[in-house]
C-alpha cells in the first residue's frame, strides 16, 4: 500500500492485514480511506476537514480500478465517507459521478448516516481566517492554503519559502496492490481550505486526482488541484507508464509539465504517487515537504519521495 503524506500509517496499518491475507486491493483502499475520513485530527479529509469560505465543509472522493470501474462523489457536506459512497455509485448505478444534493440523497438511500463534519478546531481556524487571513500559520498550511483570488495571487511574496513542510496535512490518496496483482486507487479530500463555495478540485475527477488501469498502472495526486486538473495529472502518469516509463520517470515528466505551464507561487505544491502493473512504484513532488507512506510485508515506512523537482 502506498499513501500520500506522513499520516499514512494510521490507514495503511488498519487496511494492510486484510490485503496481506488475500483481500482485494479495492477493499483495502476503501478501508484505509475510511480510517482517514473518520479521524477528526486530520484536517484535510472527512470529519475535521477545514471548511470553505462560508464555513461549510464539503468533501470529494473517488475510487477506481479500471476505466470501466470507477465512481466519484463531489460536494458532499453531510456524510463523512465519500470514498464508500463513491464505491456505491460505481457498483449500484450506471453513472460515475454524483455531486451535491443528488449525491447526498443517494447516500441517504444507501443507508449512510448523516454526520456533522465541522469540528470545533476547524471552526476556530476558519474564524481566524475570516477575521485576519494573515494571522493563519501559513507555514503549517503551506501547500494547500490557497490564494483565493487573482489579486491575492498577484500579491504573494515570491521570496517566501516554498512547498509544504513534512508535517503538513493534505488530501489522502491511496494505491493498493493485492496478492493477485490487482491494483486499486482512491482519493479523498475536503479540498482547499477556505475555497470559494462550489469549488471542486482534482481529487474526485477521474483522470485528474486519480487514475487506474490494470494494464498500465495507477496514480493519485495531492496538492493544488488547479495545477493538476489542467494537465490531467493522474491520467498522464498512467499513460506514460503504459508507454514504458517507470513510475518515477512518469511523475517527473508530469511535474515538469506543471512547472512549465503554470505561474507557480509559494503556496503551490503538487505531489503524486504511482505504481505500474508490474508492481514497481514511486512518488514525487514539485517541492520539498511531501512524504509518502509505504507498507508491505516488511512493515510501514514514512519516506521522502523519490523525486523533488525544486530545492
Ligand atoms: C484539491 N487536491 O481539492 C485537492 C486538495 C489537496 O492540496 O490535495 N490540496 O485541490
Amino acid at each position: 500500500m502506498l499513501t500520500t503524506w506522513s499520516f499514512g500509517p494510521v490507514g495503511n496499518d488498519a487496511a494492510f492485514p486484510g490485503l496481506a491475507s488475500g483481500g482485494e486491493a479495492l477493499d483495502a483502499v476503501v478501508h484505509a480511506a475510511t480510517v482517514f475520513e473518520d479521524d477528526p485530527s486530520i484536517d484535510s479529509v472527512g470529519v475535521g476537514g477545514l471548511p470553505d469560505a462560508d464555513g461549510v465543509v464539503t468533501l470529494d472522493g473517488a475510487i477506481m480500478t479500471d476505466p470501466n470501474r470507477c465512481g466519484a462523489v463531489c460536494f458532499v457536506n453531510h456524510f463523512a465517507n465519500p470514498v464508500q459512497i463513491a464505491r456505491r455509485v460505481m457498483e449500484k448505478t450506471i453513472h460515475i459521478t454524483l455531486v451535491g444534493d443528488g449525491a447526498e440523497r443517494f447516500a441517504e438511500r444507501e443507508g449512510f448516516q448523516r454526520r456533522e463534519l465541522l469540528v470545533e478546531r476547524a471552526r476556530e481556524v476558519w474564524m481566524q481566517w475570516r477575521t485576519d487571513p494573515s494571522a493563519i500559520d501559513r507555514d503549517m498550511y503551506q501547500g494547500w492554503l490557497p490564494p483565493i483570488n487573482i489579486e491575492e495571487l498577484e500579491g504573494i511574496d515570491q521570496t517566501k519559502r516554498r512547498g509544504g513542510p513534512a508535517g503538513s496535512h493534505d488530501t489522502v490518496g491511496m494505491i493498493a496492490r493485492d496478492v493477485q496483482g490487482r491494483l486499486a486507487a482512491a482519493c479523498t479530500t475536503s479540498g482547499m481550505a477556505f475555497k470559494v463555495p462550489g469549488r471542486v478540485g482534482d481529487s474526485a475527477i477521474i483522470g485528474q486526482g486519480l487514475y487506474c488501469d490494470q494494464e498500465a498502472g495507477a496514480a493519485v495526486a495531492t496538492g493544488t488541484g488547479e495545477l493538476i486538473t489542467g494537465v490531467n495529472g493522474a491520467f498522464l502518469i498512467v499513460e506514460l507508464m503504459r508507454r514504458g516509463a517507470t513510475p518515477e520517470e512518469a511523475i517527473t515528466e508530469t511535474l515538469e509539465r506543471v512547472r512549465k505551464r503554470y505561474k507557480l507561487v509559494d503556496e503551490h505544491q503538487v505531489a503524486f504517487i504511482a505504481a505500474d502493473a508490474r508492481g514497481n512504484w514511486g512518488s514525487g513532488a514539485l517541492r520539498p515537504g511531501f512524504r509518502h507512506t509505504f507498507t508491505d510485508g516488511g512493515g510501514t515506512r514514512v519516506e521522502d519521495p523519490g523525486v523533488e523537482l525544486e530545492e
